[in-house]
This record gives structure tokens, C-alpha cells and sequence, in this order.
């Protein structure tokens, strides 16, 4: 049998070096939302999920590499595969390709995978024999010569574990929901990347609560808080509708969950029932006050906050900096903005368009794409042409909202 060896891209990170910025990190927290926070910022680090549960859904015997260094990985690759498969993203592009040549030199005969949103880089495809621009487990299927059936897929479990200075703070664990988002926002690099498609990695609402459940079981706790990745999981109105019926049955310690929804599908709900299914905490995509993506378009998104804050629902908004609109005094205009809305958390990224978005052809049509390194295709830096902020300037600012 065929055996594979899938790994992320190899660390260092969070450092300025030749494949890497120093807002390059494996942790979303301290990264981005808490950044401004210093020693106090909670660190969480997170795996890639997707290679797990590939892992976990073929049948050759297949090993997962988690941020090794590029010694860690070529020690690996001599123990011989036949397959390397590994997840990028735009912004560390340049650490997969020292990674290719490592394979090549190492084990010439093996055959590279590459998988991740960083597929959407044409200039990827010269460094792997296979691209995988979809769900990895029936391509993986497909490759290996394995049956692919419709029977549901092994779920994994991915405990997580966040210390504030040092100290245990939170803990918790991830579900992955589905793939893909209808919204089709021009920016969104999910959205387009699967055809505006959403492909759900568990299909129904008592397929959810069974694996929280499941978790909950193998941690010993149930109580541990989930977090549940999907673009827009209130949008599925039938599977959610189905998970808040099995929630309602469930007569054990209450379901704690925390998701992504936009304003658009949060407003389809009535409120008390998000509390009733458990809803602790949503990420919702402000984006800017002038912002007219379909999601937002007519609705009133501060209305909307108060309404989740009333019942003791957290919110962690985002906001887009960099949109053809913005001047300096506009950027500070929308934070007052989100601050109004009194978001639990916050996260703010410079516009950048992901290869192959809606945006990404208009901005190339306009002519503003600038040549810049794909490592600062990192959300802290400006890619493109902007009309009224030059990108010195934006950069620092986006460092200044953080510390507001
Ligand atoms: C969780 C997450 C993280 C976590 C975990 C990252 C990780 N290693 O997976 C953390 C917080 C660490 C993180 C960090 C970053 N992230 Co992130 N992250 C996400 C998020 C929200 C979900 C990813 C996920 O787990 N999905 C569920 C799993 C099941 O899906 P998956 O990973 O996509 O994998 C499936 C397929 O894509 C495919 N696949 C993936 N890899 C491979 C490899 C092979 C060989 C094959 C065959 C298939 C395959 O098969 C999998 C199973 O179906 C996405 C947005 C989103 N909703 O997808 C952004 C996202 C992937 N992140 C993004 C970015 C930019 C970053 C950072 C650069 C941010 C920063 N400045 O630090 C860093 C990079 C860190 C790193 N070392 O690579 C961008 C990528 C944009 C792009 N086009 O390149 C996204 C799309 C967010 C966005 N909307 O812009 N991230
Ligand atoms: S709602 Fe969010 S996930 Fe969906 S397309 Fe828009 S930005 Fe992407």
C-alpha cells in the first residue's frame, strides 16, 4: 500500500525572515484579535484540521506533520512516501516551495500534493504533481485508487488549550461543520474557492450533536465549550433547525457552542432560541458602516449586536480595512463604528484579495495589483493600488486600530 506523508508548512514563524512576516503565525489570538494585549494576550495554537481528518478518512497508512521545522520534515521524508501532500496559503507560498525542493531532493520518485487555499496561486501548480482545489478526502480517495462511498466521514477530535502569561485560561474543542460559504462576497477567498458551494462535513443537525456529544465523551467533560468552523452556520437553517431540536431533547450539562454567521442569517432566527441552542459567541463580518455585500445589505447590523448582547451572546466583529471608499478619516469613522456596537472581540485585516475572488479580477483589470512578496499576502499588508491611503500608511494604521 501507498503511504502518505501530509504536513502544514514548516515554522519558524511570526518573524520577518525571507518566507515569512512577523503576523504570520499558527494562533489566531494573539495574531490578530488580542494582539494589542502583549503578555496578556491568550495563546492558542491551531493544528491544521484539514489534515487530520484526511488522514483519519483514507485507508493508506499516512502520517501528520503539525509545523515541523524544515529539519523535522526532511528527517520524515527519509523514512520514504510515495505521496506528500501539503497545506498552504497564499501568504506562505514561499515556505511550500523550499519545502517541494526538499521532496525532490530527497525522495525524487514521490509524488507532491498540494492542497489549501493557497491552490488559488496559479504559479503554485509548477511545484506539485497533484493540486487539490476541493474537499481533500474524496480527492485523496480518488488519487489513492480508494472507494469512494457515501458513508459519513471519521471525525477527529482537536482538544484546544489557551494560557494567558503562561497560566492555563481556556480550553475547548473544534468541530468541522462544512466547507464553503453561497454568499459569494467579492473579497472571500472560501466562498469562491468552492464555487459559492457548501459542502457540510456533517450533513445533519443530530449528525452535530452526535459528535459534540463524542467529544464530550472522549474529553471526560461536558462541558468543554465547542467551536464550530463553517463560513455561516446559522444559514443552514434546516441542519441548524435539526441541532436545536436534538439540543432541546438533551437533558445532560448544556451544549456551549461558538460559530461563524453573518448579520444577514443571524437575523432568519429568532434570538432566544440562539441562546436556547447554546450559542455563547458568534463571529460576524462587520466589514465597514458603508459596506453593501448581500450579507449586510438593508439590515442593521448595530440593531443586531444589541439584540445578541441583550442575551448575554459574545460577538467578535471584524472589519475590512482598505475598501476603494476609505480615506484615514473614514477608517477611524467605521472603528467608532464597530465600538459602538460594543463587540466582545475584534479583528481588523487590510482588504486583500485572494487570487481568483471577483476582486481580485477587477482590481487586475484596473491595473493595482502591485508585485509584492505572497508572505505579505498576510492581512497586515496592503497588495493592491489604494486610491486614497498609500501602503506605508495603511500598514501602520491597521497596527493602530489593533492598539485603539
Ligand atoms: C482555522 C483557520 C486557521 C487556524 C488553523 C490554520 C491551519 N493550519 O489550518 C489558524 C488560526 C492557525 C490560522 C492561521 C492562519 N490563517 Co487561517 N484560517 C482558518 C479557517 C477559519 C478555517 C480553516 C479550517 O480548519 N477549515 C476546516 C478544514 C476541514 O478545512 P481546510 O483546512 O480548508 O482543509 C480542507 C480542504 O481545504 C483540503 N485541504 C487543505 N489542505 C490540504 C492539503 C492536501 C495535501 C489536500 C489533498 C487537501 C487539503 O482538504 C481539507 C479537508 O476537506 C480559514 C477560513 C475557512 N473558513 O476556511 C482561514 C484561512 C485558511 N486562513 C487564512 C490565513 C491568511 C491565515 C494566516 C496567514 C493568518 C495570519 N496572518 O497569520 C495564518 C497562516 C498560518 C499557517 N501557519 O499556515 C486565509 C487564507 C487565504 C488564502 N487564500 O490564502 C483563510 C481562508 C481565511 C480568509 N478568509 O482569508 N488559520
Ligand atoms: S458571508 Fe463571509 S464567508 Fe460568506 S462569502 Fe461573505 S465573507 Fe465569505
Amino acid at each position: 500500500m501507498k503511504k502518505v506523508l501530509l504536513s502544514t508548512v514548516c515554522g519558524p514563524f511570526a518573524a520577518n525572515t525571507d518566507d515569512c512576516t512577523e503576523h504570520i503565525m499558527p494562533e489566531l489570538f494573539h495574531a490578530q484579535v488580542t494582539r494589542a494585549q502583549g503578555i496578556f494576550s491568550p495563546r492558542v495554537t491551531y493544528i491544521s484540521y484539514g489534515l487530520e481528518y484526511i488522514a483519519k478518512n483514507i485507508k493508506a497508512p499516512t502520517t501528520v506533520l503539525q509545523y515541523p521545522t524544515i529539519k523535522q520534515f526532511i528527517q520524515e521524508l527519509k523514512k520514504g512516501y510515495d505521496y506528500v501532500g501539503i497545506s498552504f496559503v497564499i501568504a506562505t507560498f514561499e515556505k511550500l516551495k523550499k519545502m517541494c525542493s526538499a521532496v525532490r531532493e530527497v525522495l525524487p520518485d514521490s509524488k507532491i500534493i498540494l492542497g489549501g487555499y493557497g491552490t488559488m496561486l496559479p504559479e503554485c501548480e509548477k511545484y506539485g504533481d497533484h493540486i487539490c482545489k476541493e474537499e481533500g478526502v474524496d480527492f485523496m480517495r480518488r488519487l489513492l485508487g480508494e472507494p469512494l462511498d457515501n458513508s459519513p466521514k471519521k471525525h477527529v477530535v482537536y482538544p484546544t488549550r489557551g494560557r494567558v502569561a503562561g497560566l492555563p485560561a481556556t480550553k475547548g474543542a473544534v468541530v468541522m461543520a462544512g466547507l464553503g460559504c453561497p454568499h459569494g462576497c467579492e473579497f472571500c477567498a472560501t466562498s469562491h474557492f468552492h464555487k459559492k458551494r457548501h459542502i457540510p462535513l456533517l450533513k445533519t443537525g443530530a449528525d452535530l450533536y452526535n459528535e459534540i456529544r463524542r467529544i464530550h465523551k472522549i474529553q471526560k467533560d461536558t462541558t468543554l465549550p465547542i467551536g464550530i468552523i463553517e463560513e455561516d452556520f446559522l444559514l443552514q437553517r434546516k441542519r441548524a433547525q435539526e441541532y436545536f431540536d436534538c439540543v432541546k431533547k438533551d437533558n445532560k450539562d448544556p451544549i456551549k457552542i461558538s460559530c461563524f454567521a453573518s448579520a444577514y442569517s443571524i437575523a432568519l432566527w429568532d434570538p432566544d432560541d440562539l441562546v436556547r441552542m447554546g450559542i455563547e459567541s458568534l463571529w460576524v463580518g462587520v466589514e465597514s458602516r458603508r459596506a453593501n455585500y448581500p450579507k449586510l445589505k438593508g439590515l442593521d447590523v448595530k440593531a443586531i449586536f444589541d439584540t445578541l448582547h441583550a442575551r448575554g451572546i459574545n460577538t467578535l466583529a471584524s472589519l475590512i480595512i482598505g475598501h476603494d471608499f476609505h480615506t484615514v478619516d473614514s477608517v477611524w469613522e467605521d472603528f467608532e463604528y464597530l465600538m459602538s456596537m460594543k463587540p466582545s472581540l475584534s479583528q481588523f485585516l487590510i482588504l486583500t484579495p485572494a487570487c481568483s475572488t471577483p476582486l481580485f479580477e477587477r482590481l487586475g483589470r484596473e491595473g493595482r495589483l502591485l508585485d509584492v512578496p505572497t508572505k505579505e499576502w498576510d492581512g497586515f499588508h496592503l497588495v493592491f493600488d489604494h486610491p486614497h491611503i498609500e501602503k506605508q500608511k495603511i500598514q501602520q494604521l491597521l497596527l493602530d486600530v489593533y492598539d485603539e
